[in-house]
């Protein structure tokens, strides 16, 4: 179906509460916020009034509302206005992950569901849209209130105890609000056939929130794409930018039209987005050889375009990234705009861009309006480019900006409202994060928390697209992140997130979420463009053997001897992570995208326990050493792996916690 593109650019934030998240009550159970990888994951669900679930994204207002609701065998759920098949799949799902064996579905106002707060005993869920009566009547009888503002994508949600089950009310500011209520209530379910009481109204902080598929390298594949989609709308992103550098038809070869099969793809992706209220964004990049004055371009771009508009896509993208604007790919180019350079590329492009917003977005209804990243990308200085762009382009286009670098170390607020006043317009953030198609990344996987965004982004931000790895899986772990910064960045725990990924990944299972920290720990370095990494790597692991080096030369054998008993937990977590992730983790593609890393980090823990074995055999007067040969042997080994071929680029050795655990192991014989 075709959604609203009327979100705002800019979303005031409801009175934000500072959530204090000390109690897990819902499947997935993961490890405490602010506890290492390797800590025991937090006590299990709570049904004790008072206590918060932690629901990710951090919803903008949150508190608990008494006991948890019984979820009985047999459920009312009751539909008003507004509520779609995806939403109402979600609701089922929650229920039946509830305990709930039967769901009665009536429409609010027919025979059954005429009472649609739920006055009879038993579980009764409403959802519908806010501006339907029975659904703010339900809302107010169930504790929630009504928002003066309602703002696009926000719901209010309220759930209270009863006889026998009680209320649960969502109720969606518009159709995508209805499917986040959905999604919230996902998460409010606890152990022992219950939801958490509790009233929220949430709305995104940043319109635009998801993922542009912009990296060199092997595309994600068609499999991929789909389950990306859905997850997206598991974390409340809304935009997936299909730019792939190496589908030759939407860059090299741009001009030609896709062949049958790519074009019943694109339609199937384009409704599998629909279907969990992504918009799916198709980006044409016809930089490399367009002719800008040519009328005859101009309206093979707008065909391309139209192909994708009639498989169903609503909004659009011209890339002009990671091109030449300072030659023309054409003689009349010159004679319209004048010599090459930056003032006359950015008229070109200002002509091109302009004529695609208004003779192509603006004549096909239900169109977002056009969104573009620029040649000059990744700074906020002022440029004749740039000032001609700020000048000259539709203010409706949205344009995209990396930060102060193509890989910026961090972003900041001030960074985003130079770049706003240079762009003369809010930007849309293309975050070169967790991408690993640079020379500086060869052989990583990028698994830290997300971080380094200033609180704060959203008053100078449209929103954020992160731009992944050639790995779409594990990139779910940074995409969890900046999918959480985006909904609301003020409340965002990088911590937090990061381990509430690992429990979605693990599905709930507390040894395998664990199993993941521990790994994504030994895969935690960011690198920029230059020599400074804006990730350390390692950082727990390095912590612990930090800790133990200090024991260690401390020469006093009780402090040695307690060092190796925890240093040695820890190794055993880490050997054993490898064969936890393979059993504990569903997503094949996760398991299979991963299996170089995961069988180096098995070599790698066993070389690891090898060396304190040879630690404490010299300790107890023994002979280390065939402790310590045996450890560089598994350290050569896991040297050895290298990256699967075609599926990333640059390829190269794996690496594991490199710089912290190799050396480690390497100097530990002369400790
Ligand atoms: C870039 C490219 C992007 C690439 C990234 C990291 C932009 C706008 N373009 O410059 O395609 O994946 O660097 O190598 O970022």
């Amino acid at each position: 179906m075709p959604r609203s593109h009327h979100r705002p650019s800019c979303l005031p934030l409801l009175g934000a509460a500072v959530l204090t998240f000390g109690l897990l009550t819902g499947a997935p159970a993961v490890a405490a916020a602010g506890s290492p990888p390797g800590s025991a994951p937090e006590s299990p669900a709570s049904d004790a009034p008072g206590a918060l679930p932690v629901v990710t994204p951090t919803p903008q207002h949150m508190v608990a509302a008494g006991p948890a609701l019984a979820v009985p065998g047999r459920v009312r759920l009751v539909t008003g206005d507004g509520v779609d098949g995806p939403s109402v799949d979600v609701i089922r799902k929650a229920l039946t992950a509830a305990g709930a064996d039967h769901v009665d579905q009536v429409a609010a106002g027919s025979a059954g569901g005429e009472d649609a707060g739920g006055a009879r005993p038993g579980l009764t869920v409403v959802v519908g849209s806010i501006g339907d009566q029975a659904v703010s009547g339900a809302l107010r009888a169930a504790g929630g209130s009504v928002p003066d503002d309602l703002v696009a994508e926000g719901y209010s949600l309220a759930s209270k105890a009863g006889p026998g089950g009680g209320t649960v009310v969502l109720a969606g500011n518009d159709g995508d609000g209805i499917y986040y209520a959905a999604q919230t209530l996902r998460q409010l379910v606890t152990a022992g056939h219950r939801i958490a009481a509790v009233s929220v109204t949430d709305h995104p902080s940043m319109a635009l929130r998801g993922s542009i598929e912009g990296f060199y390298g092997a595309p994600w594949s068609h499999t991929d794409r789909l389950d990306q989609l859905a997850f997206y709308g598991d974390v409340k992103a809304n935009t997936y930018i299909y730019t792939p550098k190496d589908d030759t038809y939407l860059r090299e070869n741009w001009r030609d039209p896709y062949p049958a099969d790519k074009l019943a793809d694109l339609h199937e992706l384009i409704t599998q987005a629909t279907d969990h209220h992504v918009d799916f964004t198709y980006a044409v990049s016809p930089g490399l050889s367009i002719c800008y004055s040519d009328p005859a371009d101009v309206k093979a771009l707008e065909t391309k375009l139209g192909t994708l508009y009639d498989q169903g896509a609503r909004s659009f993208y011209i890339a002009l990234d990671d091109i030449s604007y300072t030659k023309w790919n054409c003689a009349g180019d010159q004679d319209a705009y004048g010599a090459p350079g930056r003032g006359s590329a950015g008229r070109a492009q200002a002509d091109l861009l302009n004529a695609v917003q208004h003779d192509f977005v603006d004549t096909h209804d239900g169109t977002a309006p056009l969104q573009m990243v620029p040649t000059e990308y990744s700074d906020t200085a002022d440029s004749a480019y740039k000032s001609v762009l700020r000048d000259q382009l539709d203010p409706k286009i949205v344009v995209q900006w990396t930060g102060t670098a193509v890989v910026p170390p961090s972003i900041s607020v001030a960074d985003a409202e130079a770049a706003s006043a240079v762009w003369g317009r809010k930007v849309f953030l293309w975050d070169n994060y967790p991408v690993n198609d640079y020379g500086q990344t060869t052989g990583r996987l990028l698994m830290a928390p997300y971080d380094k965004r200033e609180a704060g982004l959203h008053t100078a931000l449209s929103g954020i697209v992160l731009n992944p790895m050639n790995q779409a899986a594990a990139s779910k772990v940074a995409l969890f992140g900046g999918a959480s910064f985006a909904w609301n960045d003020q409340d965002y725990d990088p911590d937090r997130t990061w381990r509430a990924a690992a429990g979605y990944l693990a599905g709930g299972d507390p040894a395998t979420t664990r199993a993941l920290l521990a790994f994504f720990d030994t895969e935690h370095l960011a690198p920029t463009f230059g020599p400074e990494n804006w990730q350390p790597q390692a950082p727990e692991l390095a912590a612990r053997l930090a800790d133990f080096t200090a024991d260690w030369d401390s020469g006093s054998r009780t402090r040695r001897e307690s060092a190796l008993r925890d240093l040695g937990s820890y190794a055993r977590l880490l050997a054993g992570a490898p064969e936890q992730i393979r059993a504990g983790v569903s997503d094949p593609a996760f398991r299979a995208e991963t299996a170089p890393w995961l069988d180096a980090l098995d070599l790698w823990g066993d070389a690891l326990t090898a060396t304190l074995d040879g630690l404490r055999t010299e300790l107890h007067g023994g002979d280390p050493q065939p402790y310590f040969t045996r450890a560089a042997d598994l350290a050569g080994q896991a040297a050895a792996i290298t990256t699967i071929p075609g599926t990333t680029r640059p390829q190269g050795p794996v690496k594991v916690a490199d710089g912290v655990l190799d050396t480690f192991v390497s100097r530990a014989p002369s400790l």
